[in-house]
């Protein structure tokens, strides 16, 4: 024990916070902070109607849709038989008018309508529809990011969709509030429904792989590289994902994507641990969660150190174990709490398990918004959230000593919700 207590010297020289004043600075922090959405579904308007915005299309998300089947008799075949607005009104009667909106997806689209002002209850759906229907959507996205505390989405673009690839081919992209993904799972995960399309585009790729086929791969993804420009590769991989693994997948991962990336200077986004179509009749809300091996992504980070490897994984159970592998390894870093996991009850318990073992080297969440408004709660929840998260963690630092400044914890918020994203994606040499 030290003979005097030792003299705490703010660095930076700011005002040192008092315990009671540090929950207060945490808040007005995460406030001010403008978030990088480093993972979303959502499309920058030269990708036309790939973009779902509006109260039509936030009522008829598949995490609400997997609800509404849990509260309506409606079957899955009779719903889809029904036009948008008619899904759309039926789940607002069943979800919201004749049950209570307290699930997180449910609350998110009141969220929603308040953000704006709207009614959420009498006369809410019309009154929404009239709202989002007079809005032209370049000033909506504008001011859906200055609600959510955004100023950047990442997008998933797919070169193999039917649907998005042309847009691209005719020169989309290039809003600089949007940086587009290169998605891979058509190609790894759908190879044999996939390979023919990248022989009509004139690439000289077999089913078996054979011939030049991993070489061709690698020029179809060096030149959609080159036209979207991505920040990251991203696939989303089953919970029994295996690397090494003498599979296609494990052949074009290890010899086409692997050099690819590393040849673009730009990470891959393993996001494992979907258990898929578990219920194929509920469509995209049909998909489910496994504990995975992550073993394989020990052993990607080991055997690639030249290659960078963002990280989400779907198991409550494989999160620790996640935090473990990215203390061992620093080209892997993990993102987001996903999909089944983005609920307050297991965001904050792996968040606090985070910062306990990674610091501020981590990035806490990502949306993975599909409707553009979704952002506006999905940001406003992970603020609410983690408040008293980091709340606990600074405050324990301070009375262990540390002389806490606002100074220290901007540096550390703008550290897990942008920077750590910006240094560690985009090309680099
Ligand atoms: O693979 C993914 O990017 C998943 O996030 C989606 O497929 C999933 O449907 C989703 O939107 C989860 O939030
Ligand atoms: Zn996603």
């Amino acid at each position: 024990m030290l003979s005097h207590p030792p003299i705490p010297v703010a660095p930076g020289g700011g005002h040192e916070l008092t315990v009671g004043e540090i929950p207060r600075a945490i808040g007005a922090v995460l406030d001010a902070t403008k978030f990088v959405d480093m993972h979303t579904h959502l499309f920058e308007p030269s990708l036309g109607a790939m973009g779902l915005w509006g109260i039509d299309e936030l009522l008829t998300y598949h995490y609400l849709e997997a609800e509404l089947f849990r509260s309506s008799p409606v079957s899955p075949g009779a719903y889809f038989a029904l036009n948008k607005r008619e899904r759309a009104d039926l789940i607002w009667r069943t979800l919201f008018v004749e049950n209570t909106p307290v699930s997180e997806a449910t609350r998110g689209v009141v969220a929603v309508l308040e953000g704006f002002g709207l009614p959420v209850r009498v006369a809410a759906l019309d009154e929404a529809r009239a709202f989002f229907a007079s809005r032209g959507l370049d000033a909506h996205i504008d001011d859906v990011f200055r609600l959510a505390g955004i100023d950047r989405a990442v997008m998933t673009n797919d070169p193999l969709d039917p649907a998005e690839s042309p847009l691209w081919e005719r020169g989309a992209g290039g809003d600089s509030r949007f940086q587009a993904v290169l998605r891979l799972d058509r190609v790894l995960n759908k190879w044999s429904s996939h390979w023919g399309e990248l022989v009509s585009r004139g690439y000289k790729v077999e089913e078996d792989l054979g011939g030049g086929t991993v070489e061709e791969v690698r020029r179809f993804l060096q030149d959609w590289t080159a036209r979207m420009k991505p920040v990251y590769m991203a696939v989303s991989l089953p919970y029994t994902f295996a690397f090494p693994e003498d599979s296609v997948r494990g052949r074009l991962l290890r010899d086409a994507v692997l050099p690819a990336c590393r040849e673009a200077g730009i990470p891959l986004s393993l996001m494992i641990g979907v258990r898929y179509q578990v219920n194929p009749a509920i469509r995209l809300a049909g998909d489910a969660v496994g504990m995975a091996d992550l073993g394989a992504v020990e052993r990607l980070c080991h055997d690639f150190p030249a290659n960078r490897f963002l990280c989400s994984v779907l198991s409550r159970e494989n999160q620790h174990e996640l935090c473990v592998y990215a203390r061992k390894f620093s080209n892997l870093m993990p993102f987001g709490c996903w999909w089944f996991l983005n609920n307050p009850s297991i965001v904050e318990e792996m968040t606090a398990e985070r910062v306990e073992m990674l610091g501020a080297s981590f990035i806490p969440q990502h949306s993975d918004a599909r409707v553009l408004e979704q952002v506006i709660y999905k940001w406003r929840n992970t603020r609410r959230t983690l408040k008293p998260v980091l709340a606990r963690s600074y405050t324990a630092l301070a009375e262990d000593g540390w002389p806490l400044t606002r100074e220290d914890i901007e540096r550390d918020v703008a550290r897990m919700f942008r920077a750590n994203f910006e240094r560690f994606s985009g090309p680099r040499a």
